[in-house]
């Protein structure tokens, strides 16, 4: 960091280390409390802490429609569990995890039925990935949405626990015309999707825990399919059985939605992969900086096709573009946080950020999405999101 670059308070923090004990001393300790809280069995945030999913019903009955992650008020790159955005076709069904079965069948050798004990008994597996629902930023590419929860809240990113997916197809036997694999949840509308075998046979795995702990019953308890960088849409929650065939089975979720319809009429189908995006997350639409001086520029990247190479930031409505940091872990198919240094001088700006993948593929601008994409269809936007920084310190869309 230059000198130029260097935050004053930090600047006052390194020299002013020697000195802490004396500036603690000069200042009026807090007054003993008379006794602090109780121990809990299980913890909850600070009252203080107010962030929320902002749900979306769409039909009342059921619970369906979705609730987003509120990617401008959280730090690094775990999404904390009870935050993590919400995707339900037809609500939460409440299962009992020592009455669930998965089955296994269609053309095996052995159709199987695992409790979750079974599941549990196989060599675990933990990853770090993100899970995108395919209509994140539905929206976004015709009218630019004021929030980065609104925008790219169907984002989220955990660490996850289960087991390889190749283990449980191995005890069952695939047969040689076995090409897909029909996964269907236990929810109220046995939501289903179909998966080639060879991503299932790559790195997909049944996942039953989440952060360290059983999966969140908003997150698919007590099992779910994991297909790290693929459509959320494909990741089946509640999941009770895989079902293995010649052909997909074009369910309502691959057919009526989560296609892609181009400008020339025609739908595309299986877009299964999701591609690299980034967004800045603080400072970000709804937010205010204090005043002009040091702001830190922070954000997310991620690519369903691998790791993310590299984070380039715009300070001047993407005339320049300068390398941002990436902060280690980075990871394949998982969430990346980058941070750029920034002296604000107190002018009205558009400050962007654009990733490039291992792959080599650099995120596009909008108008290059919408070259190729047009504007008939929602799904998998990945179009560059600028926010304007006005004079008065307020961010909104830009
Ligand atoms: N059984 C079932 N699985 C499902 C869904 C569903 O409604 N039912 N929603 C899907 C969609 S559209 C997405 S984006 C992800 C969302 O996962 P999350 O709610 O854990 O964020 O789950 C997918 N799996
Ligand atoms: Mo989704």
């Amino acid at each position: 960091m230059t000198e130029e670059l260097t935050p004053p308070r930090r600047r006052f923090l390194a020299l002013g280390a020697s000195l802490a004990g004396a500036v603690v001393a000069c200042r009026k300790a807090p007054a003993p409390s008379e006794s602090g809280a109780h121990m809990r069995g299980y913890g909850e945030r600070s009252p203080h802490e107010k962030s929320v999913r902002v749900v979306r019903e769409l039909t009342k009955s059921l619970g369906t429609g979705s609730s987003r992650t509120p990617l401008g008020e959280l730090h690094g790159i775990i999404t904390p569990s009870a935050l993590h955005f919400e995707r339900h076709h037809s609500g939460v069904p409440a299962l009992d995890p020592a009455a669930h079965r998965l089955l296994v069948d269609g053309l095996v050798e052995r159709p199987l039925t695992f409790s979750l004990d079974d599941l549990k008994r196989f060599p675990s597996a933990s990853r770090v990935c993100f899970i995108e629902c395919g209509g994140n930023s539905i929206g976004e590419p015709g009218a630019n949405l004021p929030d980065v929860q609104k925008s790219h809240g169907l984002l989220s990113c955990s660490e996850w626990t289960g087991v390889p997916l190749s283990i449980v197809l191995k005890e069952a036997g695939l047969k040689p015309e076995a090409t897909w694999m029909i996964a269907e949840g236990a929810d109220a509308g046995r939501m289903s999707r179909s998966i080639p075998v060879s991503k299932a046979l790559d790195d997909a795995f049944l996942a039953y825990a989440q952060n360290g702990e059983a999966l969140r019953p908003e997150q698919g308890y007590p099992l779910r399919l994991l297909l790290p960088g693929w459509e959320g849409n494909t990741n089946v929650k509640w999941l009770h059985r895989l079902q293995l065939v010649d052909q997909p089975a074009m369910s309502a979720k691959e057919t009526a939605n989560y296609t892609d319809l181009m400008p020339d009429g025609k739908a595309q189908q299986f877009t299964f992969v999701m591609e690299a995006r980034s967004v800045i997350t603080r400072p970000s639409g709804g937010q205010k900086l204090a005043g002009p001086g040091f702001h830190e520029i922070t954000g997310l990247a991620w690519s369903g096709y691998g790791k993310i190479a590299r984070v380039e930031v715009s300070t001047d409505a993407g005339q320049t573009w300068a390398d941002a940091e990436l902060q280690a872990p980075v990871l394949s198919k998982a969430a990346v946080r980058f941070r750029y240094p920034w002296r604000w001088d107190g002018k009205e700006t558009v400050i962007a950020c654009r990733c490039t993948d291992e792959t080599g593929y650099l995120q596009p601008t909008r108008d290059e999405f919408i070259a190729v994409r047009g504007l008939n269809s929602g799904y998998h936007y990945n179009g560059i999101k600028p926010w304007r920084v006005n004079a008065d310190g307020t961010v909104t869309h830009a």
